[in-house]
């Protein structure tokens, strides 16, 4: 069974453990978001591809869910005492390592997908895991600053990165809109649209729908192809009981105008887009509603507590599939 996941952080990468224990003989096709890519100290960090091959690859940090394990941080201790920032986000000295690499690949010439290739064949995710484009693509974060404007009490709007949002706000205050910069111009990595093409079957992990599957979607043609794939795209839902089990995509859901309930994110992706979709069973009630709008759903437990119960949710996954596909 060929399988492609569009996968972002930390919920892609879990779902993905759980998929690999379901199916071990699956031929899995990850197309990972690169809207949360950031360039540091010169070195271009990939969070979401990193976090899938260090969790598949057995190097992540399990607690956090994202950098290395057994990692320490003496680099950027160095770098803040030349005054070097910035020291709100956590690089340590073994995910550094990765990101040398990976610059390092990208300045000799070589497209990402390549680069991601070569540091694959260390990690060996057993996954084939692909940026969705070699292309440089940005999520930004309009956002109000309380009390920095001119004018007495008014805030100073202003556009910010994604991870600055995320990590260094806190997402603490509103995502007034969410902007994929470059997106439009992106072209999909090559082997993007032949796997999907190729596939029995296509999973959005419980990600992030706005600045991770959303992201992935808003790269012209992938969105394009996944409709006109003729096999079943199934979704898992990333909000559990009105909140979202982790991360912030209730606050990027708010930007795009979307509440944050099961059955509202379904109707985000659309008919024209999903055939099935699992809510977790506290979520049951919604089922009708899912179903009304022509996106068959099942209320099954979605919380990930371990690698079974991420591969009892991919198992779910993949009978809605074949439901949907024997209809
Ligand atoms: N998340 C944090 O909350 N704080 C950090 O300092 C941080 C550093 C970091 C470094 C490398 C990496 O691959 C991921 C990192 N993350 C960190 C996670 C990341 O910000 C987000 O969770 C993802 O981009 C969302 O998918």
């Amino acid at each position: 069974m060929r399988i492609v996941v569009l996968a972002g952080g930390i919920g892609g990468a879990r779902f993905l453990r759980g998929l690999k224990r379901a199916v071990p003989d699956a031929d899995i096709t990850v197309i990972g978001n690169t809207g949360d890519d950031i360039h540091l100290f010169g070195l271009k960090v990939c969070p979401d591809l990193d976090t899938v091959m260090y969790t598949l690859g057995g190097g992540i940090n399990e607690e956090q869910g994202w950098g290395r394990t057994d990692e320490t941080f003496h680099l950027k201790e160095e770098l803040a005492a030349y005054g070097v920032g910035p020291e709100w986000f956590g690089l340590g000295d073994r995910d550094f390592a990765t990101h040398i690499v990976r610059t390092q690949m990208l300045g000799a010439g070589y497209p990402l997908s390549a680069v991601t290739e070569a540091l694959c064949d260390r990690w060996k995710p057993g996954v084939r895991l692909i940026p969705m484009t070699d292309d440089r693509v940005e999520t930004h974060v309009a956002v109000t600053l309380p009390g920095s404007g001119s004018a007495a009490g008014a805030g100073e709007r202003k556009a910010i990165h994604f991870q600055e949002y995320w990590v260094r706000l806190r997402a603490s205050v509103p995502a007034e809109a969410v902007v994929p910069v470059g997106a439009e111009q992106a072209k999909p990595a090559p082997g993007v649209l032949e796997a999907i093409a190729e596939a029995d079957v296509i999973l959005f992990p419980p990600s992030n729908p706005v600045v991770s599957v959303g992201t992935i979607l808003a790269v012209p043609g992938i969105r394009e192809a996944i409709a006109d794939a003729g096999v079943p795209v199934v979704g898992l839902s990333p909000i559990v009981g009105d909140a979202p089990v982790r991360g912030m995509a209730d606050k990027v859901l708010a930007a795009v105008g979307v509440e944050s309930t099961a059955p509202a994110v379904a109707e985000h992706y659309g008919s024209g887009l999903l055939d099935g979709w699992l809510v977790d069973t506290v979520d049951a009630a919604c089922v009708e509603r899912v179903e009304a709008a022509g996106i068959r759903c099942r209320a099954v437990p979605l919380m990930m507590t371990d690698v079974d119960a991420a591969a009892r949710m991919a198992r779910e996954a993949l009978a809605l599939a074949a439901e949907v596909r024997a209809v």
